[in-house]
């Protein structure tokens, strides 16, 4: 079978859950089509977090990875189409703040997502869960991630498929924390599963 890294975070900010972590601990070890998921949780930390996402790369060599993360206040499931080599904005869970700070110092300005984000939109559009390409991943632990994945796979020439996807919030978030869009963790759990079979249809 083939391997599929799939990350989600702990809680961050004032979010008291974080969706990506419920789907992820779920999904781990299961089956989809040809892929075995190897779900891991991350921290939400500009010092560590990209470091132990290379690790996971380096120790498990997946084909593809994704990684998750709450991008509260959106109400699309949003594959992201481009990281940027920039770390900036709140505290993560460490009280770290970097302003304008570069995630690499010789990398590119930004990297690319490989996964068929567009074939991915399409499908969860056709299964009558709304999503959009998003063009920008932010400047936080997300984006971060997301460019030390993609900066991994291009230093090492890997063909391995590397992205990120942002989700709404869940019910379980919107009730704690106020005013802010959500969907149920069912649709959320379905959408990253569709995102999955869509890289069998893909040949990848
Ligand atoms: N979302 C944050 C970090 C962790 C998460 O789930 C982000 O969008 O950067």
């Amino acid at each position: 079978m083939k391997k599929l890294l799939l990350t989600g975070f702990e809680p961050f900010l004032n979010y008291t859950v974080n969706p990506t972590m419920k789907i992820v601990e779920e999904l781990d070890g299961s089956a989809i089509g040809e892929y075995e998921l190897i779900g891991k949780i991350m921290t939400v930390d500009f010092k560590t977090s990209g470091q132990q996402l290379v690790k996971l790369l380096t120790e498990i060599q997946p084909d593809v990875h994704i990684s998750l993360g709450l991008a509260a206040g959106r109400y699309k499931i949003t594959p992201e189409r481009i990281a940027i080599n920039i770390k900036d904005g709140d505290a993560d869970n460490e009280g770290n703040k970097p302003v304008d700070e570069s995630i690499q110092e010789t990398g590119e300005a930004g990297y690319l997502s490989t996964l068929p984000i567009r074939k991915i939109v399409n499908k969860l559009i056709e299964n009558g869960l709304p999503a959009e390409i998003s063009n920008s991943a932010g400047t936080y632990i997300c984006n971060n991630v997301m460019y030390e994945g993609l900066h991994y796979v291009k230093t090492t020439n890997s063909e391995m498929l590397s992205g990120f996807i942002h989700i709404p919030a869940s019910h379980e978030l919107a009730i704690q924390h106020g005013k802010i869009p959500s969907w149920s963790h069912a649709d959320l759990k379905q959408s990253i599963v569709i995102c999955i079979e869509v890289l069998e249809e893909y040949g990848k």
